[in-house]
């Protein structure tokens, strides 16, 4: 590909680095190495070129340094992938889902096939999320402030072969009314759009009525209007939507919601003498990144102690591989993963 590109991270444009300097991840000093490749024969500078990295030029200087992957420019126009949507809403877990989905041949009926552009990125994505989805464990809540692409694959079908940027933000970021927002700014660039709207039971959120106003689907609809983009809307948490039987005569349990009888659900013989309605799920206690935020799924989320630091994102992710994931975990449905 010739011309000029749009860094997905930063959003500027500019003319591909022709310079033959391609910059490799040095595992030991955990920094970049710039290693001229002009002496090099054609083949060995290309299978450097294939783990290397380039250089963002950022021409606006408004981004942290950044790399790409040195071969971003060799194939057809990039595709940017966005996913949208309010804090906890399931973004991470669909994206990490639809990636595994990729990985395992899942594209193989279009005819496309998926292999990792960016081999760092995708191999911490795989240990960070991937693994962990596989393993049943919950995925840590995204940190507020991420700018970086979640993964860079090179999809290979009959329309080419294209590299495809997902990017996955925190939804605090999403829902925020700062123009100057970087982690946001991958709408710029975004070829695709992904809305995830989490689908609440009632019951679980004590909410008769879904909330009317998505802030975080507003302020991107606002950025990307007249734009024409492809967009998805996912309905994420299906599964929550759960059937709940009508009210066993006597029964007082609150979690038995009025109902009339139905042909598919006819009320129970009032002479019905025990209660027969299932135990709960118990309430989810996610615990969040920042004191005092909630988990809007479900309930708040245990109270940070004040004068300690939010957990990491790691720390989050460890803590919630055991106590946090049953009591979030609902028995009421198929397993959602
Ligand atoms: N029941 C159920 N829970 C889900 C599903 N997907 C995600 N969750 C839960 O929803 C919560 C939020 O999931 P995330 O994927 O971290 O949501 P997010 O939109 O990435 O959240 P932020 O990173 O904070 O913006 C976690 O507790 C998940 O376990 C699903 O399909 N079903
Ligand atoms: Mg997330
Ligand atoms: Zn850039």
């Amino acid at each position: 590909m010739n011309g000029l590109v749009r860094c997905p991270i930063c959003a500027d444009e500019y003319r591909w680095p022709d310079e033959p300097e391609i910059a490799v991840f040095n595992e030991e000093t955990q920094d970049y190495d710039f290693v001229n490749v002009a002496a090099m024969p054609p083949d060995k500078r290309a299978d450097l070129a294939r783990g290397g990295y380039r250089l963002c030029p950022n021409p606006s200087q408004d981004t942290p340094p950044h790399f790409l992957p040195a071969t971003f420019a060799d194939y057809g126009p990039p595709i940017v992938i966005g996913l949208v949507g309010a804090a906890h809403s399931g973004k991470t877990h669909l994206l990490t889902a639809m990636i595994r989905q990729a990985y395992l041949n899942g594209l193989s009926p279009y005819g496309v096939t998926v292999t990792a552009l960016d081999f760092r990125r995708h191999e911490n994505f795989r240990k960070q999320f991937v693994e962990t989805f596989e393993r049943g464990g919950e995925l840590a809540g995204t940190d507020v402030g991420v700018i970086e692409a979640a993964d860079i694959l090179l999809l290979r079908g009959p329309g080419g072969e294209r590299p495809v940027a997902f990017f996955d933000v925190a939804g605090e970021d999403l829902e925020s009314t700062n123009a100057r927002n970087r982690a946001t700014r991958f709408l710029v660039g975004a070829t695709a759009v992904i809305f995830v709207h989490a689908s609440e039971d009632a019951i679980d959120t004590g909410r008769s009525v879904a909330a009317s106003e998505n802030q975080s689907f507003q302020l991107a609809v606002a950025r990307l209007r007249d734009r024409g983009l492809p967009a998805a809307i996912a309905v994420a948490k299906s599964d929550r939507l759960r059937f709940v039987p009508p009210p066993t005569a006597g029964c007082t349990a609150a979690t038995n919601r009025p109902s009339t009888p139905t042909a598919s659900a006819p009320r129970a013989a009032t002479s019905t003498p025990t209660c027969t309605t299932p135990a709960r799920a118990p309430p989810c206690t996610r615990t969040r990144r920042s004191p005092g935020a909630r988990c809007t799924s479900c309930r708040p989320a245990a109270a940070t102690p004040s004068g300690t630091r939010p957990p990491t994102a790691r720390s989050a992710a460890a803590s919630r591989t055991g106590s946090a994931r049953s009591a979030c975990s609902n028995p009421w449905s198929p397993s959602w993963r």
